[in-house]
C-alpha cells in the first residue's frame, strides 16, 4: 500500500503540471448530472460490478476485453453500478476507460484508484465518474472529511472504505455508503466473517457494501442475509473470458 501511495504522489503531481483544475473545471463535461448510488442500490440488483484487469493479489486478470462490452452487458443485466480501476501502474487501468463507459452507460460509474489529492476529485468528476471510494487506510480523519465535502460539492457521491474498527473513526456525515473491505490490503488476506462481525458496529441507518472476495452465490446469498446492501464484485466475473455472461448467469 505505502508503494501504492508513494507512486501516485508522483502520478499526480506529473498530471497537475500537464493540466490544471481550471481547465479540467473549464471543461464542457465538467457540468453535467451525476447518477445516485444510493438510489440504484435498492432499485437494481445491489451489485457494484467491476471492470479490473489485473491486481497486485492476483496479477493479471483479464487483458482481453474492452472495458465498454463489459460494462454494457453489466449494466443490461441489472448492476447497481460499474466500478472502474483507474489506477495504471498497479492496476492496468486508466481513465479512457471511464470516459468510453460514461458515453454508452446510464447508471453511477465508480473511479476507483487511491485518493489522495483533493485535483483527483475534479479529475473524477470530468472524466464522468458519480461516485468516488476513501480508503481509510490512505488517509488521515481530516483528509476524509475534507474530501468527502469536496466530493458533494461536485455532485459525487461517497464511498467510504474501511476494514478495522478503528478506521470507523473516519466516518462522517458526508459520507454516503460505507464499503466494508473483506480483503486486508496489507497482506491479501479475505475474510467474509470479519466484514459481518464489523457491519454490526456501522451507524444503523448508513448503506453498507460489501467488498471483495465474493466468488460464489453462497457467499452473495451469505452477505445478503447479513445486511449488506450492496456487494463490490470483481475477480469472479473479470476472470471469465466474458465478464458481462458471468455476471448474467450470476444474477439469474
Ligand atoms: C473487488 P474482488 O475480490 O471481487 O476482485 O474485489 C473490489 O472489492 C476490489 O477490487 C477492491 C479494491 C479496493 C481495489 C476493493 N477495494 C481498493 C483497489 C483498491
Amino acid at each position: 500500500l505505502d508503494q501504492i501511495i508513494e507512486r501516485k504522489k508522483e502520478e499526480i503531481k506529473l498530471s497537475k503540471e500537464t493540466v490544471s483544475v481550471q481547465q479540467l473545471k473549464d471543461s464542457a463535461f465538467f457540468e453535467r448530472n451525476t447518477y445516485s448510488l444510493k438510489e440504484t442500490l435498492k432499485t437494481k440488483s445491489g451489485i457494484i460490478a467491476e471492470f479490473k484487469r489485473k491486481s497486485p493479489s492476483k496479477g493479471i486478470i483479464n487483458d482481453n476485453v474492452s472495458p465498454l462490452d463489459v460494462a454494457s452487458a453489466y449494466e443490461k443485466s441489472g448492476a447497481s453500478a460499474i466500478s472502474v480501476l483507474t489506477d495504471l501502474d498497479f492496476f492496468g487501468g486508466s481513465f479512457d476507460d471511464i470516459i468510453q463507459i460514461r458515453q454508452q452507460i446510464n447508471i453511477p460509474i465508480l473511479r476507483k484508484d487511491f485518493m489522495i489529492d483533493e485535483y483527483q476529485f475534479y479529475e473524477a468528476k470530468n472524466m464522468g465518474a458519480d461516485v468516488v471510494l476513501l480508503i481509510a487506510a490512505c488517509l488521515s480523519v481530516s483528509q476524509t472529511e475534507e474530501f468527502a465535502d469536496l466530493a458533494h460539492r461536485l455532485g459525487l457521491e461517497v464511498l467510504l472504505e474501511i476494514h478495522t474498527e478503528e478506521e470507523l473513526q473516519h466516518y462522517n456525515k458526508n459520507i454516503d455508503l460505507v464499503g466494508i473491505n473483506n480483503r486486508n490490503l496489507k497482506d491479501f488476506r479475505v475474510n467474509l466473517d470479519h466484514s459481518v462481525q464489523l457491519k454490526n458496529l456501522l451507524p444503523e441507518k448508513v448503506l453498507s457494501v460489501a467488498e471483495s472476495g465474493i466468488y460464489s452465490v453462497e457467499d452473495f446469498k451469505y452477505l445478503k442475509e447479513k445486511g449488506f446492501d450492496g456487494f463490490l464484485m470483481g475477480e469472479y466475473f473479470m476472470k471469465n473470458e466474458n465478464p458481462g455472461k458471468k455476471f448474467r448467469e450470476f444474477v439469474l
